[in-house]
């Protein structure tokens, strides 16, 4: 198929599939059968993944149906499902109802009735049922279209699968899904215990559990739901929003109990404070009250303007604050060496939820706020559960303190801890022997373009981690010691254990470029690794002048910075690691257990490439354009912009244009990316 074909039948594809789907989602009169219309996606599908780059802005694998990847497929809900306008003061309440009256014509005195809910922070969804039978359940999405969530929202005890007694011919009924404080702590404690991610919140935790893809998973996660509002609907409801509160309880559905019918406005503010009291001893996080005109024909007469109901406002909470102490500031060691200051604090309770610790995130930030040990902080909680600190009180500063000095070594290692120029972060530069890097660092160490060390996945190096059998790449070459005691484990046998082995021992010799990416000294990936595995083709040559390049100004770490494609970053980050003593230690140690390849000479003057005339065009997927320069150039090869008769070979990227056209008109040689890597020995 070529490109032409391709893009003239996505373009038909496109039309036809929109036209099904406006047949089958909005008429509910399919024009063709299931299995005609998956015919359909499966074939852009295909035609898109091998032409990635012709895939149209409005391809259907874009719009609705399953996302690619294996998502959700996308369901318009029938009726959109509205958002709501904020009040945060008294007055915006009142002008609320003001604009009700304008609206409908009332007196100013014209009394207006409202139902008020607590606002649930958690996620909206929506259940269609047919003849009182769940048909499908949607995320609230965009409010015109959501995710089908069915599978799984059928797992839910708070879900109901038909409505109890009478019910409608068709039904749209919406709600809030959330996780209370409880239950979201306990899934905490048990993620952390399973060394799965832990959530920021408990909404977050409720929306990841609703949107598992294996439904037996949102099974085991423990969500809640309230019910609270109508959509599209084919056969008689109550005619006040009060009315279909008490249907939906008869139908099965749990109803925020505190929800209120109020008499007039004048009851809101004290509606509105009574919650904000009861708010931190809440079983689950709120952040408002909703309130809703009782008279539902009223609502239909007021409409509404944009996405929002005239008829119902969410009247928010400040966010929840407390003041507390600050007892110590102390440094936390990410997997990947950055380092946190975290504030320790004196326990408080903060909206229900019991404080401990509040990320400071960088120095810069301890130093905005002038954050220190003993100060009396303002602690907010915006809906996580890891609160901010908003502010000190300089009122209550004790005499004598002082500010904080970042850590100039690793609290975890010892090693140095350094901060780049034009960087927030502080890391630790003791990559390779940091306990708090060391498993993030072995499972780069043995992946595939590196050590490539088969059966030695994240599960076993986590495992031998844990053991202690590993803290370092060296132990790696030391598991031979562990054979017996790995033997008694669980899930190792005879022939996985000897396989491990002798992966282990074939990688005994190992090429300079792999061993130089291995290290996972930061920028240099694979292809740096390679540049300098060239550059300095043995071991024993790059070892002694990395050394030497870590004083400043000497020969050798101008040659460095003067490799083609090295920049200075690259330059700094390989001199930082070299000058710490532990790294350089850990690199003999791991050096002992190796017999490390030279690289091959770098083709010069006599290879294909020597004095050749290059031109690169369209976009290279492997490599930035500079690099690709610098890589020609290392094997002695000119680059220059424009195609010419003295052009010797056009490399063609994707979505190669004018040049390629010169070139095939001046019988210039032409050769695709891969073709050319394969030239340069990449
Ligand atoms: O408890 C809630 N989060 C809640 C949200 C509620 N009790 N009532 C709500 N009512 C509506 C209307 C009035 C538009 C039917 C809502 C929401 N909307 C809502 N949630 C998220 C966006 C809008």
């Amino acid at each position: 198929m070529t490109e032409a074909e391709a893009a003239q039948e996505l373009a038909t594809l496109a039309v036809e599939i929109a036209q099904h789907d406006q047949a089958y989602h909005e008429h509910d009169a399919p024009l063709i059968s299931d299995a005609e219309y998956d015919a359909l996606r499966q074939r852009n599908a295909a035609i898109e993944a091998e032409f990635p780059y012709l895939i149209r802005p409005d391809s259907p694998s874009r719009r609705v149906g399953a996302a690619p990847g294996g998502g959700f497929a996308k369901v318009r809900h029938r009726v959109p499902m509205l958002s709501l306008d904020n009040a945060f003061a008294a007055a915006d309440f009142t002008e609320f109802c003001a604009r009700i009256r304008r609206f409908l014509h009332q007196p100013d005195d014209a009394s207006l009735a409202f139902v008020a809910e607590p606002k649930i922070d958690g996620l909206s969804i929506n259940l269609l049922f047919e003849n009182g039978r769940l048909v499908r359940g949607a995320t609230r999405g965009d409010g015109a279209e959501g995710e089908d969530v069915t599978a799984n929202l059928r797992t839910m005890a708070t879900v109901p699968d038909r409505l109890r007694g009478d019910a409608p011919a068709l039904i749209e009924i919406r709600g809030e899904v959330f996780m209370t404080k409880a239950d979201f702590l306990a899934l905490n404690a048990a993620q952390v215990a399973a060394g799965q991610k832990v959530f920021a919140n408990p909404r977050n935790a409720a929306a990841g559990s609703l949107r598992q893809l294996d439904p037996a998973i949102t099974a085991t996660r423990p969500l809640s739901l309230f019910a609270y509002a109508l959509g599209d609907v084919q056969g008689s409801v109550p005619s006040t929003h009060s009315g279909y509160l008490d249907q939906l309880r008869a139908w099965g559905f749990e109803v925020n109990p505190l929800s209120r019918m109020l008499g007039g406005e004048a009851e809101a503010a004290a509606f509105q404070q009574e919650t904000g009291l009861a708010r931190a001893g809440l079983g689950y996080d709120i952040d408002g009250v909703v309130y809703k005109l009782n008279d539902l024909a009223l609502q239909r007469r007021l409409g509404f303007v944009g996405r929002a109901p005239r008829w119902a406002i969410a009247w928010k909470f400040p966010a929840e604050q407390a003041t507390t102490t600050l007892e110590d500031i102390r440094i936390q060691v990410g997997r990947t060496g950055a380092l946190t200051p975290v504030a320790w604090l004196a326990a408080v309770n903060v909206g229900g939820v019991l404080v401990t610790r509040a990320t400071l995130h960088n120095e810069d930030e301890i130093a905005r706020k002038d954050v220190r040990v003993g100060d009396t902080v303002v602690l907010q909680r915006a809906g996580d559960v890891i609160p901010q600190i908003v502010h000190v009180m300089l009122d209550r500063r004790p005499l004598g303190s002082t500010p904080f000095v970042p850590p100039e070594t690793c609290p975890a290692c010892g090693s140095l801890a350094l901060r780049a120029a034009g960087e927030v972060v502080r890391r630790c530069t003791g990559g390779l022997i940091c306990p708090a890097q060391t498993v993030e660092r072995l499972i780069h160490f043995v992946s595939r373009g590196a050590f490539d060390i088969d059966g030695l996945g994240e599960k076993s190096i986590q495992e031998f981690f844990d053991l202690g059998w590993l803290r370092g790449p060296a132990d790696i070459f030391r598991l031979e010691q562990h054979r017996a005691e790995l033997l008694t484990r669980e899930g190792w046998k005879e022939k996985s254990v000897s396989n491990l082995m002798q992966a282990i021992e074939t990688r005994r010799t190992v090429p300079l470029d792999r061993f130089i990416f291995a290290l996972g000294i930061r920028r240099v990936g694979a292809t740096n690794a390679k540049l300098l595995a060239r550059h300095y083709t043995s071991y024993a040559a790059w070892h002694t002048q990395m050394l030497a390049a870590t004083t400043v100004g000497s020969d050798e770490r101008l040659a460095l910075g003067s490799i083609l494609g090295v920049g200075p970053s690259l330059a700094d980050e390989l001199t930082t690691f070299f000058v710490e003593p532990r790294n350089r230690a850990a690199l003999d140690e791991l050096a002992a257990f190796l017999t490390i390849q030279d690289a091959e000479r770098p083709a010069t003057a006599d290879g294909a490439l020597a004095g050749k005339n290059l031109v690169f065009t369209g976009t290279l997927e492997t490599m930035s354009r500079p690099e690709a320069k610098a890589r020609a150039e290392i094997l002695g090869a000119r680059v220059t912009d424009s195609v010419s008769k003295r052009t010797d070979l056009l490399i063609l990227g994707a979505d190669a244009g004018s040049k390629a056209k010169k070139a095939a008109e001046l019988g210039v040689a032409t050769v695709t990316e891969a073709e050319w890597r394969e030239m340069a020995g990449f």
